[in-house]
């Protein structure tokens, strides 16, 4: 499948390149890496996302270009490259449209991904979805530019948190080794990624360390923020994205939960597991869905509603 994709990519031009709701630095730095590489090879193409770039990822290089919804788009796609994109629910409304006339090539590394697109290149044991698009660049000829290395760098260190997380293996140093030759400075990103957060997000973290709860023997650490707390604080929703992963530091500690009031009606769960549990699952069984160690659910269940059950699915998955 991969020479496939790489041929219809190097035979074709127009093409839209867009990524998930919520988008993370592997969605943002997959599409920026990937929009930039076509814009060098001579292609036409346009990054598109349903809502603006988050603040963190503003270092980034092309993403001025990103166009929000698709009323600037002035061109007809031939084909359309969905990145990181685990099911056609997890493209913003604003561009759904664009599947009507032209054709979706799936690159992503989500085990739930079902095959949506005209082509699918869906490789769960990738660290990132970045790595896959390094790999059909790679096939097509293409020679990595310092701009595109950036982007995939990034990608990269976000979804293997700088190399800690299972699944990190020989291969990933080696893709790691390949970027940073390309010319990418390291220190250059991680700084911007995990040494700038805007002061407000010191503060969600604070408020979310105050409401912790250990529960179920120590195994699950759970805790709640919801939007007033960023209206109060002068947050945007994108600056709690990672918070979660505090929540499973601690030693004997199994998955961390952070559950997000988002208005009366939804509420969302983001959760982190450590050893054995696969948070995935239980995200599915509310309706969301993600990796073994990182996944999260939109709920139209009560805050309240939805701790309880996670709590009893969390329970019921340490005793397997
Ligand atoms: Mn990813």
């Amino acid at each position: 499948m991969i020479e496939q994709i790489a041929r219809i990519i190097n035979e074709h031009d127009r093409f839209v390149v867009i990524t998930h709701v919520n988008p993370d630095g592997d969605a943002i730095g997959s599409l920026l890496g990937m929009y930039l590489a076509l814009r060098e090879m001579g292609k036409t193409a346009a990054p598109i996302m349903g809502a603006e770039l988050p603040v963190l990822y503003e270092f980034l290089p092309g993403r001025q270009d990103v166009q929000i919804g698709l009323a600037h788009l002035e061109f007809n796609a031939s084909y359309i490259i969905a990145l990181d994109v685990a099911a056609e629910n997890r493209i913003a409304p604003e561009i759904t449209s664009l599947r009507q006339s032209a054709k979706v090539i799936n690159i992503d590394h989500h085990p739930t991904n079902p095959g949506y697109g005209d082509l699918n290149y869906v490789v769960p044991h990738a660290n990132a979805t970045s790595q896959l698009v390094f790999e059909i660049l790679h096939k097509m000829g293409y020679e990595l530019s310092v701009d595109v290395a950036k982007c995939l760098y990034t990608a990269l260190i976000t979804d293997t948190g700088c190399f800690k997380f299972a699944g990190v293996t020989n291969k990933t140093f080696e893709l790691a080794a390949r970027l940073l030759e390309a010319g990418v400075d390291n220190y250059e990103i991680t700084r911007y990624l995990f040494e700038e957060f805007p002061a407000s997000r010191l503060l969600l973290e604070k408020l979310m360390l105050e409401r912790l709860e250990v529960l179920l023997d120590g195994k699950l650490v759970i805790s709640c923020l919801n939007a007033e707390d960023y209206d109060k604080i002068g947050a945007s929703l994108s600056e709690g994205e990672s918070l979660v992963n505090k929540l499973r530091e601690t030693r004997g500690v199994e998955v961390g939960a952070l559950l997000t009031k988002l208005s009366d009606n939804l509420c969302k769960a983001s959760l982190r597991s450590k050893g054995f549990v696969d948070v995935s699952a239980i995200a599915a069984e509310l309706g969301g869905g993600g990796h073994r160690r990182a996944a999260g659910v939109k709920s139209s269940l009560s805050l309240g509603n939805l701790k309880a059950k996670l709590v009893e699915l969390i329970g019921h998955a340490l005793e397997s």
